[in-house]
């Protein structure tokens, strides 16, 4: 049976994982033979080509080390200043600094160097998000022929964004080595075919004659990430959980609990949020004192200067709320900047009365799902959800948003506040299906029977890939 080899930036480490890929990705790995490759982690200045082969929680891992040079160029430069905001259409955000891109295919150079000496032919090579998207093409000219699939975690942009990205056609080039690339959502893939429609290699023209774009090899599919529901459920219900909502019960005794759990990251629209709920508050002074904001945000990429400034718009605005709302005896929200276990977060979802998960944009949002799995059937909560999540195409029965709006956001606050107990069970129901069907485990497997079709899958998938479109 093939194995599996999934890629990705950085391997698994220890512990909590405050990002979606290492929780969705260990369950693959824990199914199915094969091994995880990635960065270890570790910056030297003089890495070994070779890959060190290691378990790590019973994962088999194989990991290369970075110079702190090519590392910069590579993750907070071409990978997190030019192309995470590009795709996130935040080109204001962006910072193009021209070298590094040379550092960005160094290091996938790297990878594949230490990478090719690891694969057997028929091994299946899973690569994951933007900061590899030419592996492919660096495996290849090394003469791995292998099946190769490339997974985009985050929202694929518009044709204009995509054209502010330096050596864009190079880098659509590279995703036509892969015999599969998956999207998140219809949108991603109805983007990435008006990009392939419109430029056909002759209009390239002049200024990009060396590239030659042939998607006829390719396929592109969306296939929407989820969570484990039924697992977030259970976890909803643990012990760990049970303290979590006790301790959260003596605080807030009468106060309905609206949460927001997130990296922090501009692109989550966390002062947008800030904002919603601060006109809440003005519009609605009946709700003043029965509700309380609980903010969840870890720093995350803080040695990128749009990551520190974030921080601090999002300290000011809180800092605002509270000193418009609070009284000596009641506090409008609390700010918290550290990363949970699941089981506390799952006891945090099953509390709210409102899951507020409003990004400006992005790839799904697991948080969604996480949030659905985790509510009480009896007495559920209610999951207000912007329309430019990936999550918006799975889950129409929540109250959704757009961010950008804070008046319709409060408004939507509002309503989830107010909502009777037959709609929320009855939207809830449907939410709940929607994430089972999308599932973590059918995700990947649907991925690599796709990839592979003659794969033996861990899991039968029932589910139909809803999602396909081609551009071959
Ligand atoms: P992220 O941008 O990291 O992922 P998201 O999908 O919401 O966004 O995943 C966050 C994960 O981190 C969730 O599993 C959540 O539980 C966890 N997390 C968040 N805050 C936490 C905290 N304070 N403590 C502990 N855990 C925390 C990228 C893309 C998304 C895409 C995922 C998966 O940007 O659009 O959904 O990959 O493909």
């Amino acid at each position: 049976m093939s194995r599996i080899v999934i890629v990705s930036n950085r391997t698994p480490g220890k512990g909590p994982a405050a990002g979606g890929l290492a929780v969705a990705l260990r369950k693959v790995l824990a199914d199915q033979e094969g091994f995880w490759f990635g960065w270890s982690g570790k910056l030297t200045d003089d890495p070994s080509p070779e890959a060190r082969i290691e378990d790590i929680d019973g994962l088999s891992v194989a990991q290369i080390d970075l110079t702190r040079d090519d590392h910069h160029a590579y993750y907070a430069g071409f990978s997190n200043s030019i192309l995470w905001p590009s795709f996130h259409l935040r080109l204001d955000l962006a910072t193009i600094e021209s070298h590094w891109y040379e550092g960005y295919r160094r290091v996938n150079a790297q990878f594949a160097r230490a990478l090719k000496p690891l694969l057997k032919p028929d091994d299946i090579v899973w690569v994951h998000d933007y900061h590899l998207i030419p592996l492919a093409t660096e495996l290849r000219s090394l003469g791995a022929r292998n099946r190769m699939g490339f997974y985009l975690h985050i929202p694929f942009p518009t044709a204009d964004a995509l054209y502010a990205i330096p050596h864009h056609a190079e880098l659509m080039r590279d995703l036509s080595r892969y015999d599969l690339v998956g999207m998140q959502a219809n949108r991603d893939v109805a983007a990435f075919t008006e990009f392939a429609d419109h430029q056909a290699p002759s209009t390239f023209g002049a200024t990009q004659a060396a590239v030659d774009i042939d998607f006829s090899g390719t396929e592109i599919a969306a296939f929407p990430i989820g969570s484990d529901p039924d697992a977030f459920a259970r976890l909803a219900a643990s012990p760990a959980a049970t303290k979590m909502i006790h301790r959260m019960r003596r605080v807030l005794a009468d106060q309905r609990l609206v949460l927001g759990v997130d990296r922090l990251d501009y692109s989550k629209g966390l002062p947008q949020r800030v904002e919603a709920y601060e006109k809440l508050l003005a519009n609605n002074p009946r709700l003043r004192r029965t509700v309380h904001m609980l903010q969840v945000a870890p720093p995350s990429r803080d040695s990128i200067k749009e990551y520190q400034e974030i921080g601090d718009t999002l300290d000011a605005m809180c800092g605002r709320v509270m000193g418009r709302f609070a009284e000596p005896d009641w506090q409008p929200l609390t700010y918290v900047k550290r990363a949970y276990g699941q089981p506390s977060l799952a006891g945090l979802y099953r509390l709210a009365r409102v899951g507020l998960v409003t990004p400006l944009r992005d790839g799904m949002n697991l948080v969604a799902h996480e949030f659905v799995g985790s509510q009480d059937p009896q007495d559920p909560g209610v999951l207000v959800l912007s329309r430019f999540a990936g999550a918006a195409e799975i889950f129409p029965e929540a109250l959704q948003v757009n961010p950008f709006d804070t008046d319709e956001t409060a408004e939507a606050l509002r309503m989830a506040l107010d909502m009777p107990l037959d709609e929320r069970r009855e939207r809830w129901g449907a939410l709940m299906a929607a994430a089972r069907r999308h599932n973590v485990d059918d995700w990947a497997s649907s991925f690599l029977q796709r990839l592979s079709p003659g794969m033996a899958s861990p899991k039968t998938s029932k589910r139909d890939i809803l999602y396909l479109a081609s551009v071959a």
